[in-house]
C-alpha cells in the first residue's frame, strides 16, 4: 500500500521536476543537462512525497503541494551533488550512476548543485505555487532556514569537523538533526504552510518530520554498516573507512536498530490529532526505518 502510493506520488513528483527544468539547450546547455542529470537519475523521493502528503492533510491543490514538493527535491539533490564532490566525500556512484563531477565535471558539478539552490527559491516564490505572497514569503523563509546554516549546511559543516575528533551522544545527535533532520522536516511544515495549518498543527509536523529524520539517520547508517551495494547504488562501509561518527558505531547495530523503531513510533503519535487521513504519513514512517535503500 504504502509503496504504491510512494511510487505514485513520487512518479507526479518526477513528472514536475521535469516541466521545471531547464531544457538542455542554448549557450548553458552542459548546465541543465548537469542539473537533469543529478535530479531525474532515480532516488526515492521521500522528501517531495512528504511534503504531498501533509499538503493532503488540509486539501491541498496538488499542483501547489507538487511544486513545493520539487523544490525540496531540488535542494536535496544539489546537497547530495555537493556532497559527493572530491572536497567533501569524494564519491564516485550515486543512485547507482557516476556521480555528476565524474560524469560531467568538478565545476559543472559546482554550478548544477548552485543553480538547484537557486532554482528551488525561484519556484517556491512564484504564484503558480501558491496565490497568497504571504504563503510563498513563508515556504521560502522556511525552506532557506532549512538548508542554510541552522540547517543542513551547517550539520554538514559540523559533520566535516567532527571527521577526526570523538563525539558524545548529545553532539552525534544534534548534528544530524541539522544535516538530515531540518531538511526533512521542512518536507512536513511546507505542507501545512500551503494549507495554512493552525501554529499547533505545524508544530506536530515539524515534530513528525524530526523524529523520522533521526530514524532516517540511523536507518541510513544501518545500510552503511549492512548494506547491500548494489540495492543502495552508492558504496557501503564508507562511514567507517572516513571516521564519521554515528549512533551506529556508538550503540552498535541492535540498539541502534530499537531506537529508529521508537523514534518511528514516537513520530506517527504525534499524528493523532490528525486521525485516519494521516494513515499514510504513518506508514511513511515505518517504511524508513525498514527500508533497504
Ligand atoms: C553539501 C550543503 C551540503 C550538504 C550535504 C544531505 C547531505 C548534506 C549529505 C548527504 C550524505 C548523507 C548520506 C547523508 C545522510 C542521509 C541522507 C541525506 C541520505 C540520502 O538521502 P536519500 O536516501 O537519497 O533520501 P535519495 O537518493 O533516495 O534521494
Amino acid at each position: 500500500m504504502i509503496d504504491a502510493a510512494l511510487r505514485d506520488t513520487g512518479a507526479a513528483v518526477d513528472r514536475m521536476l521535469d516541466a521545471l527544468l531547464p531544457p538542455p539547450s542554448g549557450p548553458q546547455a552542459r548546465l541543465f543537462e548537469a542539473m537533469r542529470y543529478a535530479v531525474l537519475g532515480g532516488g526515492k523521493r521521500l522528501r517531495p512525497c512528504l511534503t504531498v502528503f501533509t499538503a493532503d492533510l488540509f486539501g491541498v491543490a496538488r499542483v501547489h503541494a507538487l511544486r513545493a514538493g520539487a523544490a525540496v527535491e531540488m535542494i536535496h539533490a544539489y546537497s547530495l551533488v555537493h556532497d559527493d564532490l572530491p572536497a567533501m566525500d569524494d564519491d564516485d556512484l550515486r543512485r547507482g550512476q557516476p556521480t555528476v563531477h565524474i560524469r560531467f565535471d568538478e565545476a559543472t558539478a559546482i554550478l548544477a548543485g548552485d543553480t538547484l539552490l537557486t532554482l528551488a527559491f525561484e519556484v517556491l516564490a512564484d504564484p503558480q505555487t501558491h496565490p497568497d505572497p504571504a504563503v510563498r514569503s513563508e515556504l521560502v523563509r522556511l525552506l532557506a532556514v532549512a538548508a542554510g546554516g541552522q540547517g543542513m549546511a551547517g550539520g554538514q559543516m559540523i559533520d566535516l569537523m567532527a571527521e577526526q575528533s570523538d563525539l558524545a551522544e548529545a553532539d552525534i545527535r544534534s548534528l544530524q538533526a541539522l544535516k538530515t533532520g531540518a531538511m526533512l522536516a521542512v518536507s512536513c511544515t511546507l505542507g501545512a504552510v500551503l494549507g495554512q495549518g493552525t501554529a499547533a498543527e505545524r508544530a506536530a509536523l515539524d515534530g513528525f518530520g524530526r523524529d523520522i529524520g533521526a530514524a532516517f539517520q540511523i536507518a541510513d547508517d544501518l545500510l552503511d554498516v549492512e548494506g547491500d551495494a548494489a540495492a543502495m547504488g552508492k558504496a557501503a562501509g564508507k562511514d567507517a573507512a572516513a571516521g564519521k561518527k554515528t549512533l551506529v558505531g556508538l550503540w552498535g547495530v541492535d540498539r541502534a536498530r530499537k531506537e529508529a523503531y521508537a523514534l518511528a513510533d514516537r513520530a506517527v503519535a504525534r499524528l493523532d490529532s490528525f486521525g485516519a487521513p494521516a494513515e499514510t504519513l504513518r506508514a511513511v514512517a515505518q517504511r524508513v526505518v525498514n527500508r533497504q535503500n
